[in-house]
């Protein structure tokens, strides 16, 4: 069995934790100093395990084994949604660094090839995937100008923090035979069936819409209620008709928030003028995504009708599709976890998103569980036990092994 080094491991993980470190959690989003602070400490890391390490044209950290292919490329991303655990994405680019060196160490595995990476913007504060977008050669010009909500674009970015013309890493056909990624599941659903591992069979389409409602802003005291268009009016009385007509067709597994609004100008004694509401959807089935988008469209039709306030719909990026993971990387996975854990693991579909969902349109994926205490994740709380962080990292390399024997 591939030796890891498990107090290592847990080193590097509360040694990246410290950048951007906000009580239990970490604020680390792209291209923030701090962002970029540990991606230049990762970038050594990187090389201090002998991998040919550079910080690429688009921010990836991206490390090249020396070895010849076929290699399999590990990790996951480095950057934090704005209110962050520190475990997600951390916990698959340290496996990732952490299987390196256990291979390097081993003679059974020395010559395996095992290429590292820490992505940037899987979280989406520009736009999400960024970097796994640039790997596989999906990173087009309009994809550069998307946004922050600070209003900078990801080519101004990448300016600031001086990567304009750098060289960006990019998937070898010749060399690249797949890409593995570990992952806390961000759910409750390993914890509560008392399972270590989850192997991943697919990931859910996402879809993200942004409903704009256009009304009157007036005086919140002199301008007679049946006088009014009150932008913010809309936008609540959307929120209820949404959830009641998603409910209407959702399937057993569709989720649906809206996790951002505004409100303009956002004063209590003036009627709203402006209203913005984001709504992201996700279901393992783009059929029934494209039927809730429709439905979307019809109840921001009506309460537009309702109220007299014009609403506007507007996808706020190209549909993300559905995607399997590979059934070949999936049985290494199930038979090493089954030598580590025998009948602690199960197979079970992803509903958060990963870069996998870019990558497996160009190379086969798959994906390991841990478990997160208490299924939280995307707040300061989320935690692992560290017994599970190492059988973890246990099962991802021995199944990499497995994969580049063949
Ligand atoms: O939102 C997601 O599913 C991922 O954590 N970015
Ligand atoms: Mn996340
Ligand atoms: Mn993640």
């Amino acid at each position: 069995m591939v030796e890891i080094n498990g107090k290592r491991l847990l080193s590097d993980l509360h040694r990246l934790r410290d950048f951007g470190r906000t009580g239990d959690g970490v604020v680390r989003t792209s291209f923030s100093d701090i962002d970029m602070a540990a991606r230049e400490w990762l970038r050594k890391r990187f090389a201090d395990a002998g991998l040919a390490a550079a910080i690429d044209g688009v921010g990836n950290v991206f490390g090249t084994s020396p070895n010849p292919g076929p290699a399999l490329v590990l990790g996951s991303h480095s950057d934090t949604q704005p209110r962050g655990g520190w475990l997600d994405g951390t916990l698959g680019v340290i496996y990732a660094l952490e299987i390196a060196r256990a291979f390097a160490e081993d003679p059974g595995t020395r010559d395996l090839a095992v290429d590292v990476v820490a992505w940037i913007d899987e979280e989406g504060t520009y736009t999400s995937c960024l970097g796994s977008q640039s790997f596989v050669g999906d990173l087009s010009d309009e994809v550069l100008e998307h946004a922050n909500d600070g209003g900078e674009t990801v080519a101004q970015a990448i300016a600031r923090v001086g990567l304009t013309g750098v060289a960006r890493a990019a998937l070898d056909p010749g060399r690249h035979v797949g890409y593995l990624e570990a992952h806390i599941e961000q759910g409750p659903y390993l914890e509560e069936l008392g399972d270590q591992i989850g192997v991943v069979t697919s990931i859910v389409g996402i879809r993200s819409t942004e409903v704009e409602f256009i009304g009157d802003q007036n005086h919140a005291g002199t301008t007679p209620m049946n006088r009014r268009r009150d932008a913010g009016v809309a936008m609540f009385e959307f929120a209820v008709r949404l959830r009641e007509r998603f409910t209407a067709i959702a399937g057993p597994t569709t989720v649906w928030t809206i996790g951002q609004v505004r409100l303009e100008p956002g004063a209590a004694s003036i009627i709203p003028g402006f209203a913005a509401a984001h709504v992201q959807y996700r279901d393992p089935e783009d059929e029934r995504l494209a039927a809730l988008e429709d439905a979307l469209a019809g109840v921001a039709a009506d309460v537009a009708a309702a109220t007299g306030v014009e609403a506007r719909v507007r996808r706020e990026r190209d549909p993300i599709l559905p995607c399997d993971m590979d059934a070949g990387f999936r049985r290494h996975i199930a038979a090493a976890a089954e030598r580590i854990v025998p009948g602690g693991w199960r197979e079970m579909p992803s509903a958060a998103g990963h870069d996998p969902m870019v990558i497996s349109h160009h190379l086969p994926c798959a994906m390991v569980f841990i478990p997160s205490i208490g299924g939280v994740s995307h707040d300061f709380a989320e935690d692992s036990l560290e017994a599970d962080i190492v059988v973890g990292c246990e099962v991802m390399a021995e199944a990499a092994a497995s994969i580049l024997r063949g």
